[in-house]
């Protein structure tokens, strides 16, 4: 078993519980854990290490657990879309999924005592959800169209994969990656439009020709958290499009867990090692790791587009063919929606749906004499391919109903407001509004045109529920962070002020 290398002075209280018994390890317990019930389970293996395998103790819904997975490049197979909508179906009223920011799934109701069989069904369908929370590499993103989008440079699905796959030994778990200091993100881009926000991933590849030839430069650090936001720095490094990739990212993650800290875990994020080393020594360190030399960064990267949003219907790079964004307001969607879309996967298209980081679906490979029969299907009544300007774009974590860090209900909320807005005004561009219901800006409110943090605050006397206000986050080419602007928004004053907003900033026109 491999261990941090630099036993920390003062560990906090996660180190210790790791360093008794690594989270990996509840794999070999979890019939056991089924046998006996989840109230009887020790306490840290209930609301920490079984995060290692994806299961999420869920202090608001006692018993009904949060089950995170792992879609690499943001896909799933019909044939597991359906798997999955099978468990979320046996949950009755309590089972849900949520397509998350990261353009992964997670689903909601689940019991522990149908681990076991739910582990051994997505087996034979070929979904992992090995180490898919707490001190791990989360799912690995890249772009939503790959091997579709006729401009794109690189295809990373295969990359990503096999990223993945090193890390998490093919899905079957791996303790030289279950120690890491703190929680890590990777990000393979390989279209022109960023659009997996490479800005704010620990590792993120972006196309970039070097002396001709189409590779990677290579970002580290990115990150948000309660305390801290920040963007990706540069590692001055380009790698071709091949194993490298894997090598460097396994290279760059030993690096992070032998010397990143271990103490603060505010201060535990891969961009707090480099500012303590330095890129340069950083660089170095990495590269010794590496085993070989790294070649400077290209002089400049191919990221020159504006971020799509992929909804509605698109031609592929194989004629004849269209992808189609389908919209799942604010990631949220039931079995039946999960049957649909596999349905509509399977008949229309290739067996294949993807997953984007703003929450929504893409179903590629529909020939283009079935679009419009397609298009006719009464689902895409409930998941449209065209919504209304702002709910569109919206965007949410969690908040209350799941998550025991959220100071607001954001999801409904976000829906309702965006709603309510698109019937009273007209909107020229795309407004994007991100959520997130608490600092640790799950929903990316740095990345967004209008950014809403949960919050609590003083109103006539009484805490209410409440959003900090940020703006000027941007996305694709030169992404950069939105910061707070206004503080302390009371939730009811909210539609209010977006309104305003929208018209003052975003020329927003009342609808006569
Ligand atoms: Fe997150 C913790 C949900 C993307 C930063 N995040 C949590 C937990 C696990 C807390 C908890 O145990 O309740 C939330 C689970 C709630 C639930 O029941 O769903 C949670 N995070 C989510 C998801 C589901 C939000 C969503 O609705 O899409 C996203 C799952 C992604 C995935 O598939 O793995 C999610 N979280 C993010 C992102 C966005 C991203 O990766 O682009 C961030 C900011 C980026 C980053 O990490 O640098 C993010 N989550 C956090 C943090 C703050 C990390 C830090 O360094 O301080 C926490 C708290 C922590 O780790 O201590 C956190
Ligand atoms: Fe929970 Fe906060 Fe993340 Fe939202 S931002 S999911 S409230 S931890």
């Amino acid at each position: 078993m491999v261990t941090a290398s630099k036993p920390p002075a003062k560990p906090n209280k996660f180190e210790k519980y790791k360093a008794e018994k690594d989270g990996l390890s509840v794999k070999d317990e979890i019939e056991h854990f089924a046998r006996i019930g989840w109230e009887a389970v020790d306490k840290t293996d209930l609301e920490q290490r079984l995060k290692w395998l994806g299961i999420f103790y869920r202090p608001v819904t006692p018993g009904k657990f949060m089950f995170r997975l792992r879609t690499p490049n943001g896909i799933v197979s019909s044939q597991g879309m359906r798997m999955l909508a099978e468990i979320v179906q046996r949950y009755g009223d309590d089972g849900s999924a949520d397509i998350t920011t990261r353009q992964n799934l997670q689903l909601r109701g689940v019991r522990l005592e149908d681990m076991p069989e739910i582990f051994r069904k997505l087996e034979a369908v070929g979904i992992t959800s090995m180490q898919s929370g707490m001190d791990n590499v989360r799912n690995i993103t890249g772009s939503p169209i790959a091997g579709i989008d006729g401009d794109e440079l690189i295809d990373t699905r295969e990359l990503v994969q096999k990223v993945q796959d090193a890390i998490t030994n093919k899905g079957q778990g791996n303790y030289a990656f279950t120690n890491l200091p703190r929680k890590f993100n990777i990000a393979l881009e390989g279209g022109r439009d960023n659009s997996v926000h490479a800005e704010i991933n620990d590792i993120a590849f972006v196309p970039a020709y070097r002396e001709g030839k189409l590779g990677f430069n290579v970002l580290v650090g990115g990150f948000f958290s309660a305390k801290r936001c920040a963007s990706a720095i540069p590692l001055n490094a380009w790698i071709p499009p091949n194993e490298d990739v894997v090598t460097l990212s396994c290279a760059i993650l030993s690096v992070f867990r032998d010397n990143g800290s271990r103490a603060n875990r505010q201060k535990s994020r891969l961009m707090w090692l480099i500012d303590e080393w330095g890129i340069d020594k950083f660089r170095a360190e990495v590269e010794t790791v590496f085993g070989k030399e790294l070649l400077s960064a290209a002089p400049k990267d191919e990221i020159d587009w504006d971020k799509r949003d992929c909804l509605g219907v698109h031609s592929q790079k194989q004629t004849g063919y269209s992808y189609v964004g389908i919209h799942v307001p604010v990631g949220r969607f039931d079995a039946e929606g999960m049957f649909e879309l596999a349905r509509l996967a399977e008949v229309y298209g290739q067996g294949e749906l993807r997953l984007t980081v703003e929450q929504n679906v893409v179903i590629p490979y529909v020939a283009n004499e079935n679009v419009e029969t397609f298009l006719a299907e009464p689902i895409l009544q409930k998941y449209s391919i065209s919504p209304t300007p702002l709910v569109r774009s919206l965007v949410s974590c969690t908040g209350s109903q799941f998550c025991k860090f959220a100071l607001v209900e954001t999801k409904q909320r976000a829906l309702e407001i965006a709603r309510n807005l698109d019937e009273k005004l007209e909107f020229g561009d795309r407004v994007r509004i991100h959520w997130t219901g608490c600092p640790n800006s799950c929903g990316q409110p740095q990345v967004a045109d209008i950014g809403l943090m949960g919050t609590k605050v003083r109103k006539e006397g009484k805490t209410v529920e409440g959003v900090d206000l940020y703006m000027g986050g941007t996305v694709g080419k030169d992404a950069k962070l939105g910061t707070c602007v206004r503080k302390g928004i009371p939730c009811d004053e909210l539609p209010q002020v977006l309104e305003e907003l929208a018209i003052e900033k975003f020329g927003a026109t009342p609808k006569s």
